[in-house]
């Protein structure tokens, strides 16, 4: 499989990034999106990127320092990208996706001995923390109780878990292996996705970048937006959206074309998944696609490589004693992951 990807991404067309329904001669066209239509997406979408000065600078370093060190990278992309509706936004689409996905990978590829770039939905899943912000019934502040006798906080004693959690976070954070970007916004998102990218291409074959984050498909440019926010005494809102350019070409081919590229596709029907799952590969050349159906995303997930296969390459559920269990599929997705990304190290050095 690897082999017919590479023939296929040498074959490039460019075709424009007008939205298009789901055919078949869609399907087999490979796809990288203008550079001229990134750029008028930059110029056009709604701006407010809210970064400190130095991240960019901090992704270089970060980078830097672990391929000196001979780590392998990676970005992780988590969480869901708002659309705003108007340039002061009280107003703005969003989406399901809460990085539980982002989120727990990041834990199992730093197991795995890989420097993090964790691009994140602010205020989204964290990792370590993510295990006790999810509770049902209990609050995080359940874990803790106030000792007068130490004046100071005591973890309740039963608590393995968030000893467990700290040691993790804390060795994550001495051996720098974690860097934090968060955005709100699809312009934000894409560009910092594009940035951040083009600042792993040093680690060649050893960068990975592993795009879990929810996407919006649509949004709002500049030109058409209000100022001020949307006023109901004017009647029904009427809203036209225009697509948003698909990046994932330009990503795999231009952003990082050494890199080892996985992407998810979420769908609600079954047909469209692995429809949709395929052309992926095809289209953008992604060596891994990674299906999942909104109904049970957290407890199966198909796993693509072969754009010519009428079936998943495989398939990953968790029993019912690894849901009672609260055990993460994440541990074997990136296990499979890493062996691929190894395979693909090997091949490509
Ligand atoms: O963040 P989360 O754990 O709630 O959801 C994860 C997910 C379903 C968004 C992810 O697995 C995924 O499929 N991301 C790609 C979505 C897309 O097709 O745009």
């Amino acid at each position: 499989p690897m082999a017919d990807r590479k023939r296929s991404a040498s074959g490039i067309l460019r075709t424009s990034s007008q939205h298009t329904p789901i055919t078949d001669a869609v399907a087999a066209a490979p796809y990288i999106v203008e550079e001229e239509v990134v750029k008028e997406f930059f110029t056009v979408a709604p701006s407010g990127l809210v970064q400190p000065e130095d991240t960019l600078d901090r992704v270089t370093q970060f980078v830097h320092d672990h391929v000196a060190r001979g780590n392998r990278v990676v970005i992780i992309t988590s969480g869901g990208t708002t659309v705003p509706l108007e340039k002061n936004t009280v107003r703005f689409l969003d989406n399901f996706s809460g990085g539980g996905r982002g989120s727990a990978s990041v834990e199992y590829f730093i197991e795995s001995g890989y420097a993090v770039i964790f691009l994140h939905r602010k205020n989204s899943l964290q990792p370590y923390q993510r295990h006790f912000m999810l509770l049902k019934d209990d609050q995080f502040l359940d874990y803790l109780q106030w000792d007068d006798n130490i004046n100071s906080i005591k973890v309740q004693s039963d608590n393995q878990k968030i000893k467990t959690m700290l040691q993790r976070y804390h060795k994550a954070k001495s051996e720098h292996k974690l860097l934090k970007i968060s955005f709100s916004t699809i312009h934000e998102y894409l560009y910092l996705l594009k940035e951040v990218s083009e600042r792993i291409r040093v680690a060649k074959s050893a960068g990975l970048v592993y795009v879990a984050a929810a996407v919006s498909d649509f949004y709002l440019p500049s030109a058409k937006m209000v100022e001020h926010k949307i006023q109901s005494i004017k009647g029904p809102l009427d809203l036209t959206l225009d697509p948003v350019p698909k990046m994932l070409g330009a990503l795999k081919h231009h952003w990082v074309p050494r890199a080892f590229v996985v992407s998810f596709k979420l769908e609600t029907d079954y047909s469209i998944l692995h429809y949709k799952a395929t052309q992926s590969l095809e289209r953008y050349g992604h060596h891994l696609v990674i299906g999942n159906l909104l109904q049970n995303y957290r407890n199966e997930v198909f796993l693509y490589d072969d754009a010519k296969s009428s079936e998943p390459t495989s398939r990953m559920t968790r029993s019912e004693e690894e849901m009672k269990s609260n055990a993460d599929l994440e541990k074997e997705i990136i296990d499979q992951v890493v062996s691929r990304h190894t395979l693909h190290i090997e091949l490509n050095q």
